[in-house]
């Protein structure tokens, strides 16, 4: 036994984990079901490092030192399940499973869970980066004991993005920590995708601009505080013509939007915790109806759309609307999962430190960007910070914008142009900040048809009017 660490499950994820181990120096068992897999990958990459390829589970176990730790990549669900339930007969008190797939938290809980009766500690690790990442530097959201971080931890952060020398890899927290941290990093993923693209629709509706001019305008803007791995990607993806057609790329992709499922089950969970996060579910939903065809047909036959002619004049002043109002709206879909976040963290007793997960976010992940330093210091601050909006450097941030980010929701909402995220952000942002909400006529609403009684903001007390007869108010508990 003289393998470090083990990687069973080699398709090009698990691939690609096993060759940053080996490039990194550490000797790498690997195993797939299907043992040609193994072949080529010693084939192909055998020279980048130390591999001990087995073809049968109980020899890749038996090839590894103690205590063992061993990678599992395979799909999420039933296949994750065959396979820790082979390993696990075959491993010793101490040893460390870790499942680097996309799992839903409540299966890696449940998983902790059984893994713990067998004396094994198991890691539900998120990882994030896709292929390239997981080859280079991905972004690494380990959850379990603390205990296995101690000998496992040092191994994950090595292969890690690194950001100023600091691994983009930390202890998250217990059990399903991990997996659910990497779940609202997806939501997140999905919010700022959708609210870019927003961005894009109104420069193209605002200015009539094309998507190579769209891009140039979205390639000035990162070298500013949007600066992240999509909008440098969304400025290359705009200016990329087609070679069939000559068009521009964009304008030849068929505009529905799929999906794999991390931003429904985070927003499912936000539903299941109460945490409004507004941005991610209008984000999902928007995916939704961009592939509700038969609604979307007759709805172009029924109600044309009077998205002609948003003839903007001061077309300079709209750009640096539009980007203070991405930036505003970006803020508030980051603060609401930072909210959920914290919100789970309490719920299951995580201990999640928000500012780590802005730090360990900063490279190798899908969100990366320069923006989330500064929710590291916000964090800092304040671990214990409420609402990352209020936030000193985001009350300003957000406050010089305001202005722009109204201008474009109403001009939108003028036009007929469809912004969902920018415009639930900014109804968020007016809602979060205000002085009474109409909750107190929904509170009334209710008492009147259900009895469901209120509270009252001169006197403590639970209160009940009785509508149908007097309308005397009754103190709950009073006789
Ligand atoms: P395979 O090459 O034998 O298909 C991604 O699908 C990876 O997970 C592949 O390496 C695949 O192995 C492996 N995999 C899928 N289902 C599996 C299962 N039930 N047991 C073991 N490995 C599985």
């Amino acid at each position: 036994a003289r393998a470090q660490i083990g990687v069973t499950g080699l398709a090009v994820m698990g691939r690609n984990l096993a060759r940053n181990f080996a490039r990194h120096g550490y000797t790498v068992a690997v195993h797939n079901r299907t043992y040609a897999k193994t072949e080529s990958l010693i084939a192909e990459a055998g020279h980048e490092g130390d591999f001990v390829p087995s073809e049968s589970t109980a020899d890749f176990v038996a090839s590894l030192e103690r205590p063992r730790k061993v990678v599992v990549m395979v799909k999420a669900g039933a296949a994750t399940d065959a396979v820790i339930d082979e390993l696990v007969p075959l491993l010793e008190e101490g040893d460390i499973v870790v499942d680097a797939g996309n799992a839903h938290f409540p299966d890696t809980i449940r998983r902790e869970r059984a893994l713990r009766e067998h004396g094994l500690h198991f890691v539900g690790s998120g990882v994030s980066g896709g292929e390239e990442g997981a080859l280079n530097g991905p972004s690494i959201m380990p959850g379990g004991t603390r205990e296995s971080y101690a000998s496992l931890g040092p191994i994950l952060e090595d292969i890690s993005a690194k950001v100023d020398g600091t691994p983009c890899c930390t202890y998250i927290g217990p059990d399903g920590a991990g997996h659910f941290v990497k779940m609202v990093h997806n939501g997140i993923e999905y919010a700022d995708m959708q609210l870019i693209a927003e961005a894009y629709d109104l420069l193209k509706q605002g200015l009539g601009a094309s998507a190579a001019e769209i891009g140039k305008i979205f390639e000035e803007w990162n070298t500013g505080d949007l600066e992240s791995f999509l909008i440098e990607i969304t400025a290359d993806v705009l200016q990329h013509v087609d070679a069939e057609t000559g068009q521009a790329f964009v304008d030849v992709v068929l505009d529905q939007a799929e999906q794999k499922g991390t931003g429904r089950w985070t927003v499912q969970n936000g539903l299941d915790l109460g945490v409004p996060i507004t941005g991610i579910a209008e984000a999902t939903f928007a995916r939704a109806l961009s592939g509700s065809v038969p609604q979307r047909e007759a709805g172009r036959a029924a109600l044309p759309a009077e998205t002609q002619g948003w003839d903007v004049k001061d077309r300079a002043a709209f750009v640096e609307d539009v980007r203070l109002a991405l930036y505003a709206s970006k803020v508030v879909a980051y603060s609401q999962g930072f909210d959920q976040i914290a919100a789970a963290s309490a719920e299951f007793g995580w201990d999640i430190d928000r500012g780590a997960m802005a730090r360990i976010w900063r490279g190798g992940c899908i969100i990366r960007a320069r923006f989330l330093n500064r929710i590291t210091e916000a964090y800092e601050r304040d671990a214990q910070l409420p609402l990352l909006l209020a936030d000193e450097y985001f009350t300003g941030a957000v406050g010089n914008g305001l202005a722009a980010w109204r201008r474009v929701v109403a001009g939108a909402a003028q036009n007929g142009v469809p912004t969902p995220a920018f415009s639930s952000s900014l109804a968020y942002y007016d809602g979060v900040r205000a002085e009474r909400l109409p909750a107190a006529l929904v509170q009334a609403q209710r008492d009147f048809f259900g009895a469901h009684t209120y509270r009252r903001v001169d006197k403590p007390g639970v209160f009940h009017t009785e509508w149908s007869a007097d309308r005397s108010e009754t103190r709950e508990g009073d006789a």
